[in-house]
């Protein structure tokens, strides 16, 4: 039979690795002019088994302020007026030009106690202020420079009273500290406009030394630190080896701090995760970004400024809304997040009134709502249409807070996806805690509301069900095959309780009385299956349908030649930024590897390879090709694109399926490597073969 076309399917899998965006290193811009950039991760970092997280995690919400001498010019500076604790850099400040603003730093109006209390009304539950910036001036009375707060008129330190002010109010006292340090002569790299900064006798280490040096006070002198929040680490000078020492110094004075993943190197820019593999400290830090969904098993902490800027900047009043505010606190503690939202204080020593505005209004609602926020876990819904859930469980007791943003006219609201019949349903703001009326609709909770929402933001319904969460999650498919070459046993499974799984061959759904699931379903032929899940002969799930498509394999190639064990190379030179057309290339060196290893080269950075050979693949089958690759790479079998994998990214993994017939097949692998790590695996997995690296004893040349 003549062969079609095989099967080709492009599947990305971003499995414990990251597909990150196209840089594999942090780019220091002045977030004045920085959009927050996307990208997909999965941290693989498991929360932390010790008890010195759980104060973190049932904050849920804290206050971040970025205090510092730039709040005197106040984001203005020769007309220009879009700056803020970034201006020395941004508008080429130099270090001479740039001290005035110390001598002029002179906060009469700040008060301590005030600013607490403002966090602590306002339900915030731990503050972070920086001790450092990137302009490298202490906020603190620091033995290690006279750039610091004791050398301004001020000559107070305002961290030992917000220390004391935390103590009074229970509030956990936390720094930010900057890594980078633009002031500091043993810092590199000097700002790229700093031309006249000479770097002669720069010495890092010293540098490394000066911050330990800093942090040592900052934990000795301050009492109990709860966080130490890193920044500034994006510089090529910076990386995980000197992180990990960081973290371990931090830890010698205070074993219960916390640290978050900017102590490393590893994290991905805005989205603020860490990529496999990295050291990811403590937690994440998405900044200016809430993450799109849940991520379980992870510690993430979401940083965002209420108007547009860090700093104090006098001319932007585009501050978000208290609606806005409030929501986004409810959506990141509905994915298992916290909130850290930032303040920037005046030289006087102020908040902004409009900060001090929306804290005002934001403690309001937390006053009446915060129990549906601090200690609670991520939602165990999808999606809701009218807003959001977070969820408490108490041994056999679950406690769902659901969080209306959109109150429904006609006083129903619809939960779908659960089939708990809850045992109390109250609105949270209700003090006397008035039964609400629930009713079943098949899969869907109707709960009888008032006409009228107790929060035009954000209104708060408490359900207290009893026993296990019972979700209407659908049966999945176990099998990762969507093709199969003469026959292919497809496994249904199903985590609810006392349910039974039914299932339909074609396209109609399963009923009460279609087939029972107990075992593997053989099919031979091209095959759409739905499955449901079924209690007392009723639907308790929606329903799961995939096609298995019966496919011809690619003819196995025969040569007339001798096969040679291991494959050829040709080697290049270039900085691309995603796969060049290699053929029309000249190779600097050729010669034989026993597998996709990446040497020999004569650099490190800017180089490409070209694999070419045979696979010899032991039984007609589909096959799942994976490459995992930084920066891109690109499979093919018989000329085939299987895998395309391509672009900069820092190591990632994407795959692509093809039906093989038992033989020799011709494999090519084309990998680049631009700047930062560099790594390339090629993998596979079969209907019946586990995934694996490619064995070496199957690839020859000839
Ligand atoms: O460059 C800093 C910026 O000034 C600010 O401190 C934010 C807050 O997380 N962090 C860096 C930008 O990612």
């Amino acid at each position: 039979m003549k062969s079609r076309l095989p099967f080709l399917c492009f599947c990305m899998f971003a499995i414990g690795i990251n597909i990150a965006m196209a840089q594999s290193k942090l780019k220091s811009q002045d977030p004045d002019s920085r959009s927050a950039k996307s990208g997909s991760s999965v941290q693989t970092g498991i929360p932390d088994p010790s008890s010195r997280m759980d104060w973190w995690r049932d904050a849920r919400f804290g206050m971040f302020i970025h205090w510092g001498v730039y709040a005197v010019p106040a984001g203005e500076w020769n007309g220009k007026k879009e700056y803020g604790e970034w201006i020395r850099n941004s508008a080429e400040i130099p270090l001479e030009e740039y001290d005035q603003f110390r001598q002029k730093f002179n906060p009469v109006k700040f008060d301590a106690d005030a600013w607490v209390k403002m966090a602590r009304d306002a339900g915030m539950k731990y503050i972070v202020i920086t001790s450092k910036h990137h302009d490298g001036f202490c906020m603190f009375d620091t033995k290690q420079t006279d750039f610091n707060i004791m050398s301004t008129p001020f000559k107070r330190d305002p961290m030992i009273e917000l220390a004391a002010a935390c103590k009074k109010y229970g509030l956990k006292f936390c720094f930010y500290h900057s890594i980078m340090d633009w002031h500091h002569p043993d810092y590199l790299p000097r700002r790229t406009w700093e031309k006249d900064r000479t770097t002669e006798g720069a010495d890092f280490n010293r540098y490394m030394a000066y911050m330990k040096a800093e942090l040592k006070e900052l934990l000795t002198n301050y009492g109990d630190i709860g966080v130490l929040w890193f920044d500034g680490e994006w510089e090529n000078t910076w990386n995980e080896k000197y992180g990990k020492e960081l973290y371990n110094y931090v830890k010698s004075f205070q074993p219960n701090v916390l640290v978050n993943n900017r102590v490393g190197a590893g994290r991905l820019d805005m989205e603020g995760l860490t990529k496999s593999g990295a050291f990811g400290g403590d937690f994440g830090t998405p900044e200016q970004q809430i993450p799109a969904t849940g991520l379980p098993g992870v510690d993430w902490e979401t940083c965002m400024t209420m108007n547009d800027h860090w700093g104090y900047n006098k001319a932007d009043k585009n501050f978000k809304s208290t609606k806005e505010i409030i929501r986004m606190l409810a959506d990141i503690a509905s994915k298992g997040g916290n909130y850290l939202l930032n303040v920037g204080p005046t030289a006087e020593g102020l908040f902004p009134q409009e900060s001090i505005d929306r804290l005002a209004a934001i403690g309001k609602w937390m006053k009446v709502n915060g129990e549906s926020i601090y200690g609670t876990q991520a939602s165990p819904f999808k999606e809701l249409s009218w807003g959001r859930c977070t969820r408490k469980t108490a041994g056999d007791r679950t406690i769902l807070y659901l969080h209306v943003f959109d109150w429904p006219s006609a006083g129903k609201l619809v939960l779908s996806g659960m089939m708990n019949t809850p045992e109390k349903a109250y609105l949270l703001a209700d003090l006397q805690r008035m039964p609400l009326k629930t009713e079943r609709d098949n899969d869907a909770l109707v709960i009888s509301l008032p006409k009228d929402a107790p929060d035009p933001i954000n209104s708060v319904l408490v359900l207290e069900l009893k026993g296990k969460l019972d979700l209407t999650e659908p049966p999945v498919f176990t099998t990762e095959f969507d093709t199969f070459v003469d026959s292919l046993p497809i496994a249904i499974t199903t985590n609810r309780e006392n349910v039974e799984v039914r299932f339909n061959i074609g396209p109609t759904e399963p009923s009460a009385s279609s087939a029972l699931y107990s075992k593997p379903i053989g099919i031979k032929t091209t095959t759409t299956i739905n499955a449901r899940c079924f209690r007392q002969g009723l639907p308790v799930s929606g329903t799961i349908t995939r096609e298995f498509r019966k496919v011809d394999p690619v003819r196995a190639q025969y040569p007339d030649r001798v096969m040679y064990p291991g494959l050829r190379y040709s080697y290049y030179e270039g900085a691309w930024d995603s796969l060049p057309d290699f053929n029309k290339l000249t190779p600097l060196q050729e010669g034989i590897v026993p597998d996709f290893i990446v040497t020999p080269r004569s650099q490190d950075e800017r180089f490409g390879f070209v694999y070419s050979g045979f696979v010899l693949i032991p039984e007609t089958s589909v096959y799942i090709f994976y490459t995992g690759s930084d920066d891109g790479s690109r499979l093919y079998i018989d000329d085939f694109p299987v895998v395309n994998n391509d672009g900069l990214h820092s190591m990632a993994e994407k795959s692509g399926t093809i039906a093989l017939a038992k033989g020799y097949h011709r494999i090519r692998v084309a990998y680049f490597e631009q700047t930062g790590s560099d790594n390339l695996v090629v993998l596979l997995k079969g209907q019946t073969l586990p995934k694996q690296v490619l064995p070496q004893n199957w690839l020859f040349f000839n």
